[in-house]
This record gives structure tokens, C-alpha cells and sequence, in this order.
């Protein structure tokens, strides 16, 4: 039986590869041409290994009972055999070199787009500014990226303070957002379905809690989540979320959130105007439930350590219409 130990080892350790955030599972334009190039160079290295160890082997068996004689016949022979190696080699080099090239030139071959979003970054968050077809702002959002399935998207990526990087493995590749420069990546999800993204550059203490998803959605669905996006946020109802609005309107939540609609304009943090739309909040770290959201209002800083919303002292009551007003912001 100690033999089956290694494969299960190994099994347990590949169970860990879900496909929500793989490059394997392409379901992009530009991830699937990257996975095919992926397979082409791994293809090609295993050929070689296996040429070399062929190689080896047939030396080692040969060798075998044979004392080492060094005539001519077998030093020209070496003379071929290193020749064509090192002509090999660079053959290979040289069309690896071209299928990346290539690959990649065709990723960046720009074209017009049918949604521009701009893409801020931000230490420990993800800003997404839709524009219409003027680049005007129609809406924003957080952490939470809905595109239309078929379509070319352009991701205008910046930065606000440091370099982060945008990757979402299962539709592109990575790119840095860079301060004071703007770059361009162009998506197209060939398939309806939800991607997980996540910052791919070291920018700081919460650089591993800058995650984001991605809901690529049929026309009509991306198109009602665009309408209701683009409507103020929604006057509370029941009696605990009107105190809750009250209450954000009077501390300093309305100095770096915004909900349209309210006197609150803050730019500090996310838009909260649709938060309790979206799946989860402070980029990927909690479910967005009425609970989760009162654990973060009453101390962000330890559930995120060192994140840019500080400790807003609040009474049990004041917590309880905060998050339920955040709740019903649909
Ligand atoms: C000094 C600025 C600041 C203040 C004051 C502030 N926040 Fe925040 N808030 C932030 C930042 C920055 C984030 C993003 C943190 C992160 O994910 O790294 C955030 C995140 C949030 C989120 C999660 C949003 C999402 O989509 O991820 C909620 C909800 C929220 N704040 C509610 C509140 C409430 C309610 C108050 C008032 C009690 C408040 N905030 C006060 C800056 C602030
Ligand atoms: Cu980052």
C-alpha cells in the first residue's frame, strides 16, 4: 500500500486547485490564447526532457563494459552530436520566442471597445468608474465587476497610491496599474459565469485582501444590472434603516463614502450607494450580510488590520440601524 501514498499526496495537494481563479480554466479571449501558449512551451519541454533523458540512458547502458577509448571516429562523433544540440536549441528558442511574441502582441491589438470602465486602484480596494460613450462617469462601484459576455471591455487601469496589479486569470493576463500612468487591458469573457480576481503586486499590509470578482453576464442581465446601478441609492423603508441613514448622515461615514441620492459624498472609500448588491464587501473579505456588515462598521480594524477606515465609536443601537440601512441599499 505505501505505494499509493505519493499519488494521494499529490491528489490531496491538486484538490486544492479550484477553478474560480485559474489560468487553466480560460474562459477568456486573451486567457485562452495564453493557456494554448502555456500548453505549446510545456509540450515542448516535456520533448526535450524526454530527449535528454533518452539520451542519457542510451550513454549509460552503452558505456556499460566498455572502456573509454577516445579515437577519432568518436570524437567527431561528439562534434555532430554538440552541434546539432546547440543548433536545436536555438531552433527552439527561437520559435518559442516568436509564439510568445506574437500571443502577446495580439492580446494588446486594441480595436474598439463596447464598455470602457475605469479600473482605481487602491491600497486595499478596487474602484470601478463606468463610463458612457462621452468617458463620463455614469456610475461606480466596488470590488465587484460586472461585464457583458462577447463584448470587448477596455479596463483604463491607474492607480491612487501605489503600483498594484490587475489579474483575473480566467480571462486575461495580468497587467500593473501604475501612479500617473494609465494602461490598457482589454477583456472578452467568451462565457457567462463568476471569476475571481485579485491584486498580482505586493502594494502593502493588506495586499492579500484585495480581491475582486468578476460576473460576466448575458446582454439583458448586464444591461438591467446597469440600469439599477445608475439609480440613486434606495430610500430605506422600515424604521431601523431610516435611523441607520440618519446616523451615517451625522458621523463621519458621509466624509469618505457616497450614496447617491443623500447629502453623503465622501471619496475616501467605496461608493456605498448599491453595497448591499454586491457580493461581498472590503474586496472579498466577508459575505455581505446584515451581520458581516455590523462586524465591520464596529471594528474594520481587526477584521482588515491597517486599512484606510478607522474605528467609528458607536452605540450597540446606532450599529444596528447602520447595518440595516447598509442592508437595504440594493
Ligand atoms: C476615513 C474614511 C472612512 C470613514 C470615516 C468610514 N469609512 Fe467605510 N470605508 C473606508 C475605506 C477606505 C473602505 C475600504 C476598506 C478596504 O476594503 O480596504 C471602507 C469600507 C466600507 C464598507 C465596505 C464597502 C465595500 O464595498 O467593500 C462599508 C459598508 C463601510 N465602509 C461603511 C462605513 C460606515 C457605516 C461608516 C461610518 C460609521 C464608515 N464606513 C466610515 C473609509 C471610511
Ligand atoms: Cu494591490
Amino acid at each position: 500500500m505505501k505505494i499509493f501514498r505519493l499519488p494521494l499526496a499529490l491528489l490531496i495537494v491538486l484538490s486544492g486547485c479550484s477553478s474560480v481563479q485559474s489560468v487553466l480554466n480560460a474562459q477568456g479571449e486573451a486567457a485562452i490564447a495564453l493557456k494554448n501558449l502555456i500548453i505549446f512551451i510545456a509540450l515542448v519541454a516535456a520533448a526535450i526532457w524526454l530527449a535528454v533523458v533518452s539520451v542519457m540512458v542510451f550513454a549509460l547502458v552503452r558505456r556499460n563494459g566498455q572502456t573509454a577509448s577516445r579515437d577519432h571516429r568518436s570524437e567527431r562523433a561528439m562534434t555532430i552530436a554538440v552541434a546539432t544540440a546547440t543548433a536545436a536549441t536555438a531552433v527552439i528558442v527561437g520559435i518559442l520566442t516568436l509564439a510568445s511574441f506574437y500571443t502577446t502582441r495580439a492580446l494588446n491589438s486594441g480595436g474598439d471597445a463596447d464598455v470602457t470602465i475605469i479600473v482605481r486602484a487602491q491600497q486595499w480596494w478596487w474602484q470601478f468608474i463606468y463610463t458612457g460613450r462621452d468617458q463620463k462617469q455614469l456610475f461606480q462601484t466596488a470590488n465587484e465587476l460586472h461585464i457583458p459576455v462577447g463584448k470587448t471591455v477596455r479596463l483604463r487601469l491607474q492607480a491612487a497610491d501605489v503600483i498594484h496589479s490587475f489579474w483575473v486569470p480566467s480571462l486575461a493576463g495580468k497587467l500593473d496599474l501604475i501612479p500617473g500612468r494609465e494602461n490598457i487591458l482589454t477583456l472578452r469573457a467568451e462565457r457567462p459565469g463568476v471569476y475571481r480576481g485579485q491584486c498580482a503586486e505586493f502594494c502593502g499590509l493588506q495586499h492579500s485582501h484585495m480581491a475582486f470578482v468578476v460576473l460576466a453576464e448575458d446582454d439583458a442581465d448586464y444591461q438591467h444590472w446597469v440600469a439599477g446601478q445608475q439609480l440613486d441609492g434606495a430610500a430605506p423603508s422600515a424604521a431601523e434603516a431610516i435611523a441607520g441613514q440618519s446616523v451615517f448622515l451625522a458621523r463621519q461615514c458621509a466624509a469618505c463614502h457616497t450614496i447617491r441620492g443623500t447629502p453623503a459624498s465622501g471619496s475616501t472609500g467605496p461608493d456605498l450607494t448599491h453595497v448591499g448588491s454586491r457580493r461581498t464587501i472590503a474586496a472579498g473579505l466577508l459575505e455581505t450580510t446584515r451581520g458581516s456588515l455590523a462586524a465591520w462598521i464596529a471594528d474594520p480594524q481587526t477584521l482588515k488590520p491597517g486599512n484606510n477606515m478607522p474605528i467609528v465609536p458607536l452605540t450597540a443601537d446606532e450599529l444596528r440601524q447602520l447595518s440595516a440601512y447598509m442592508e437595504s441599499l440594493r
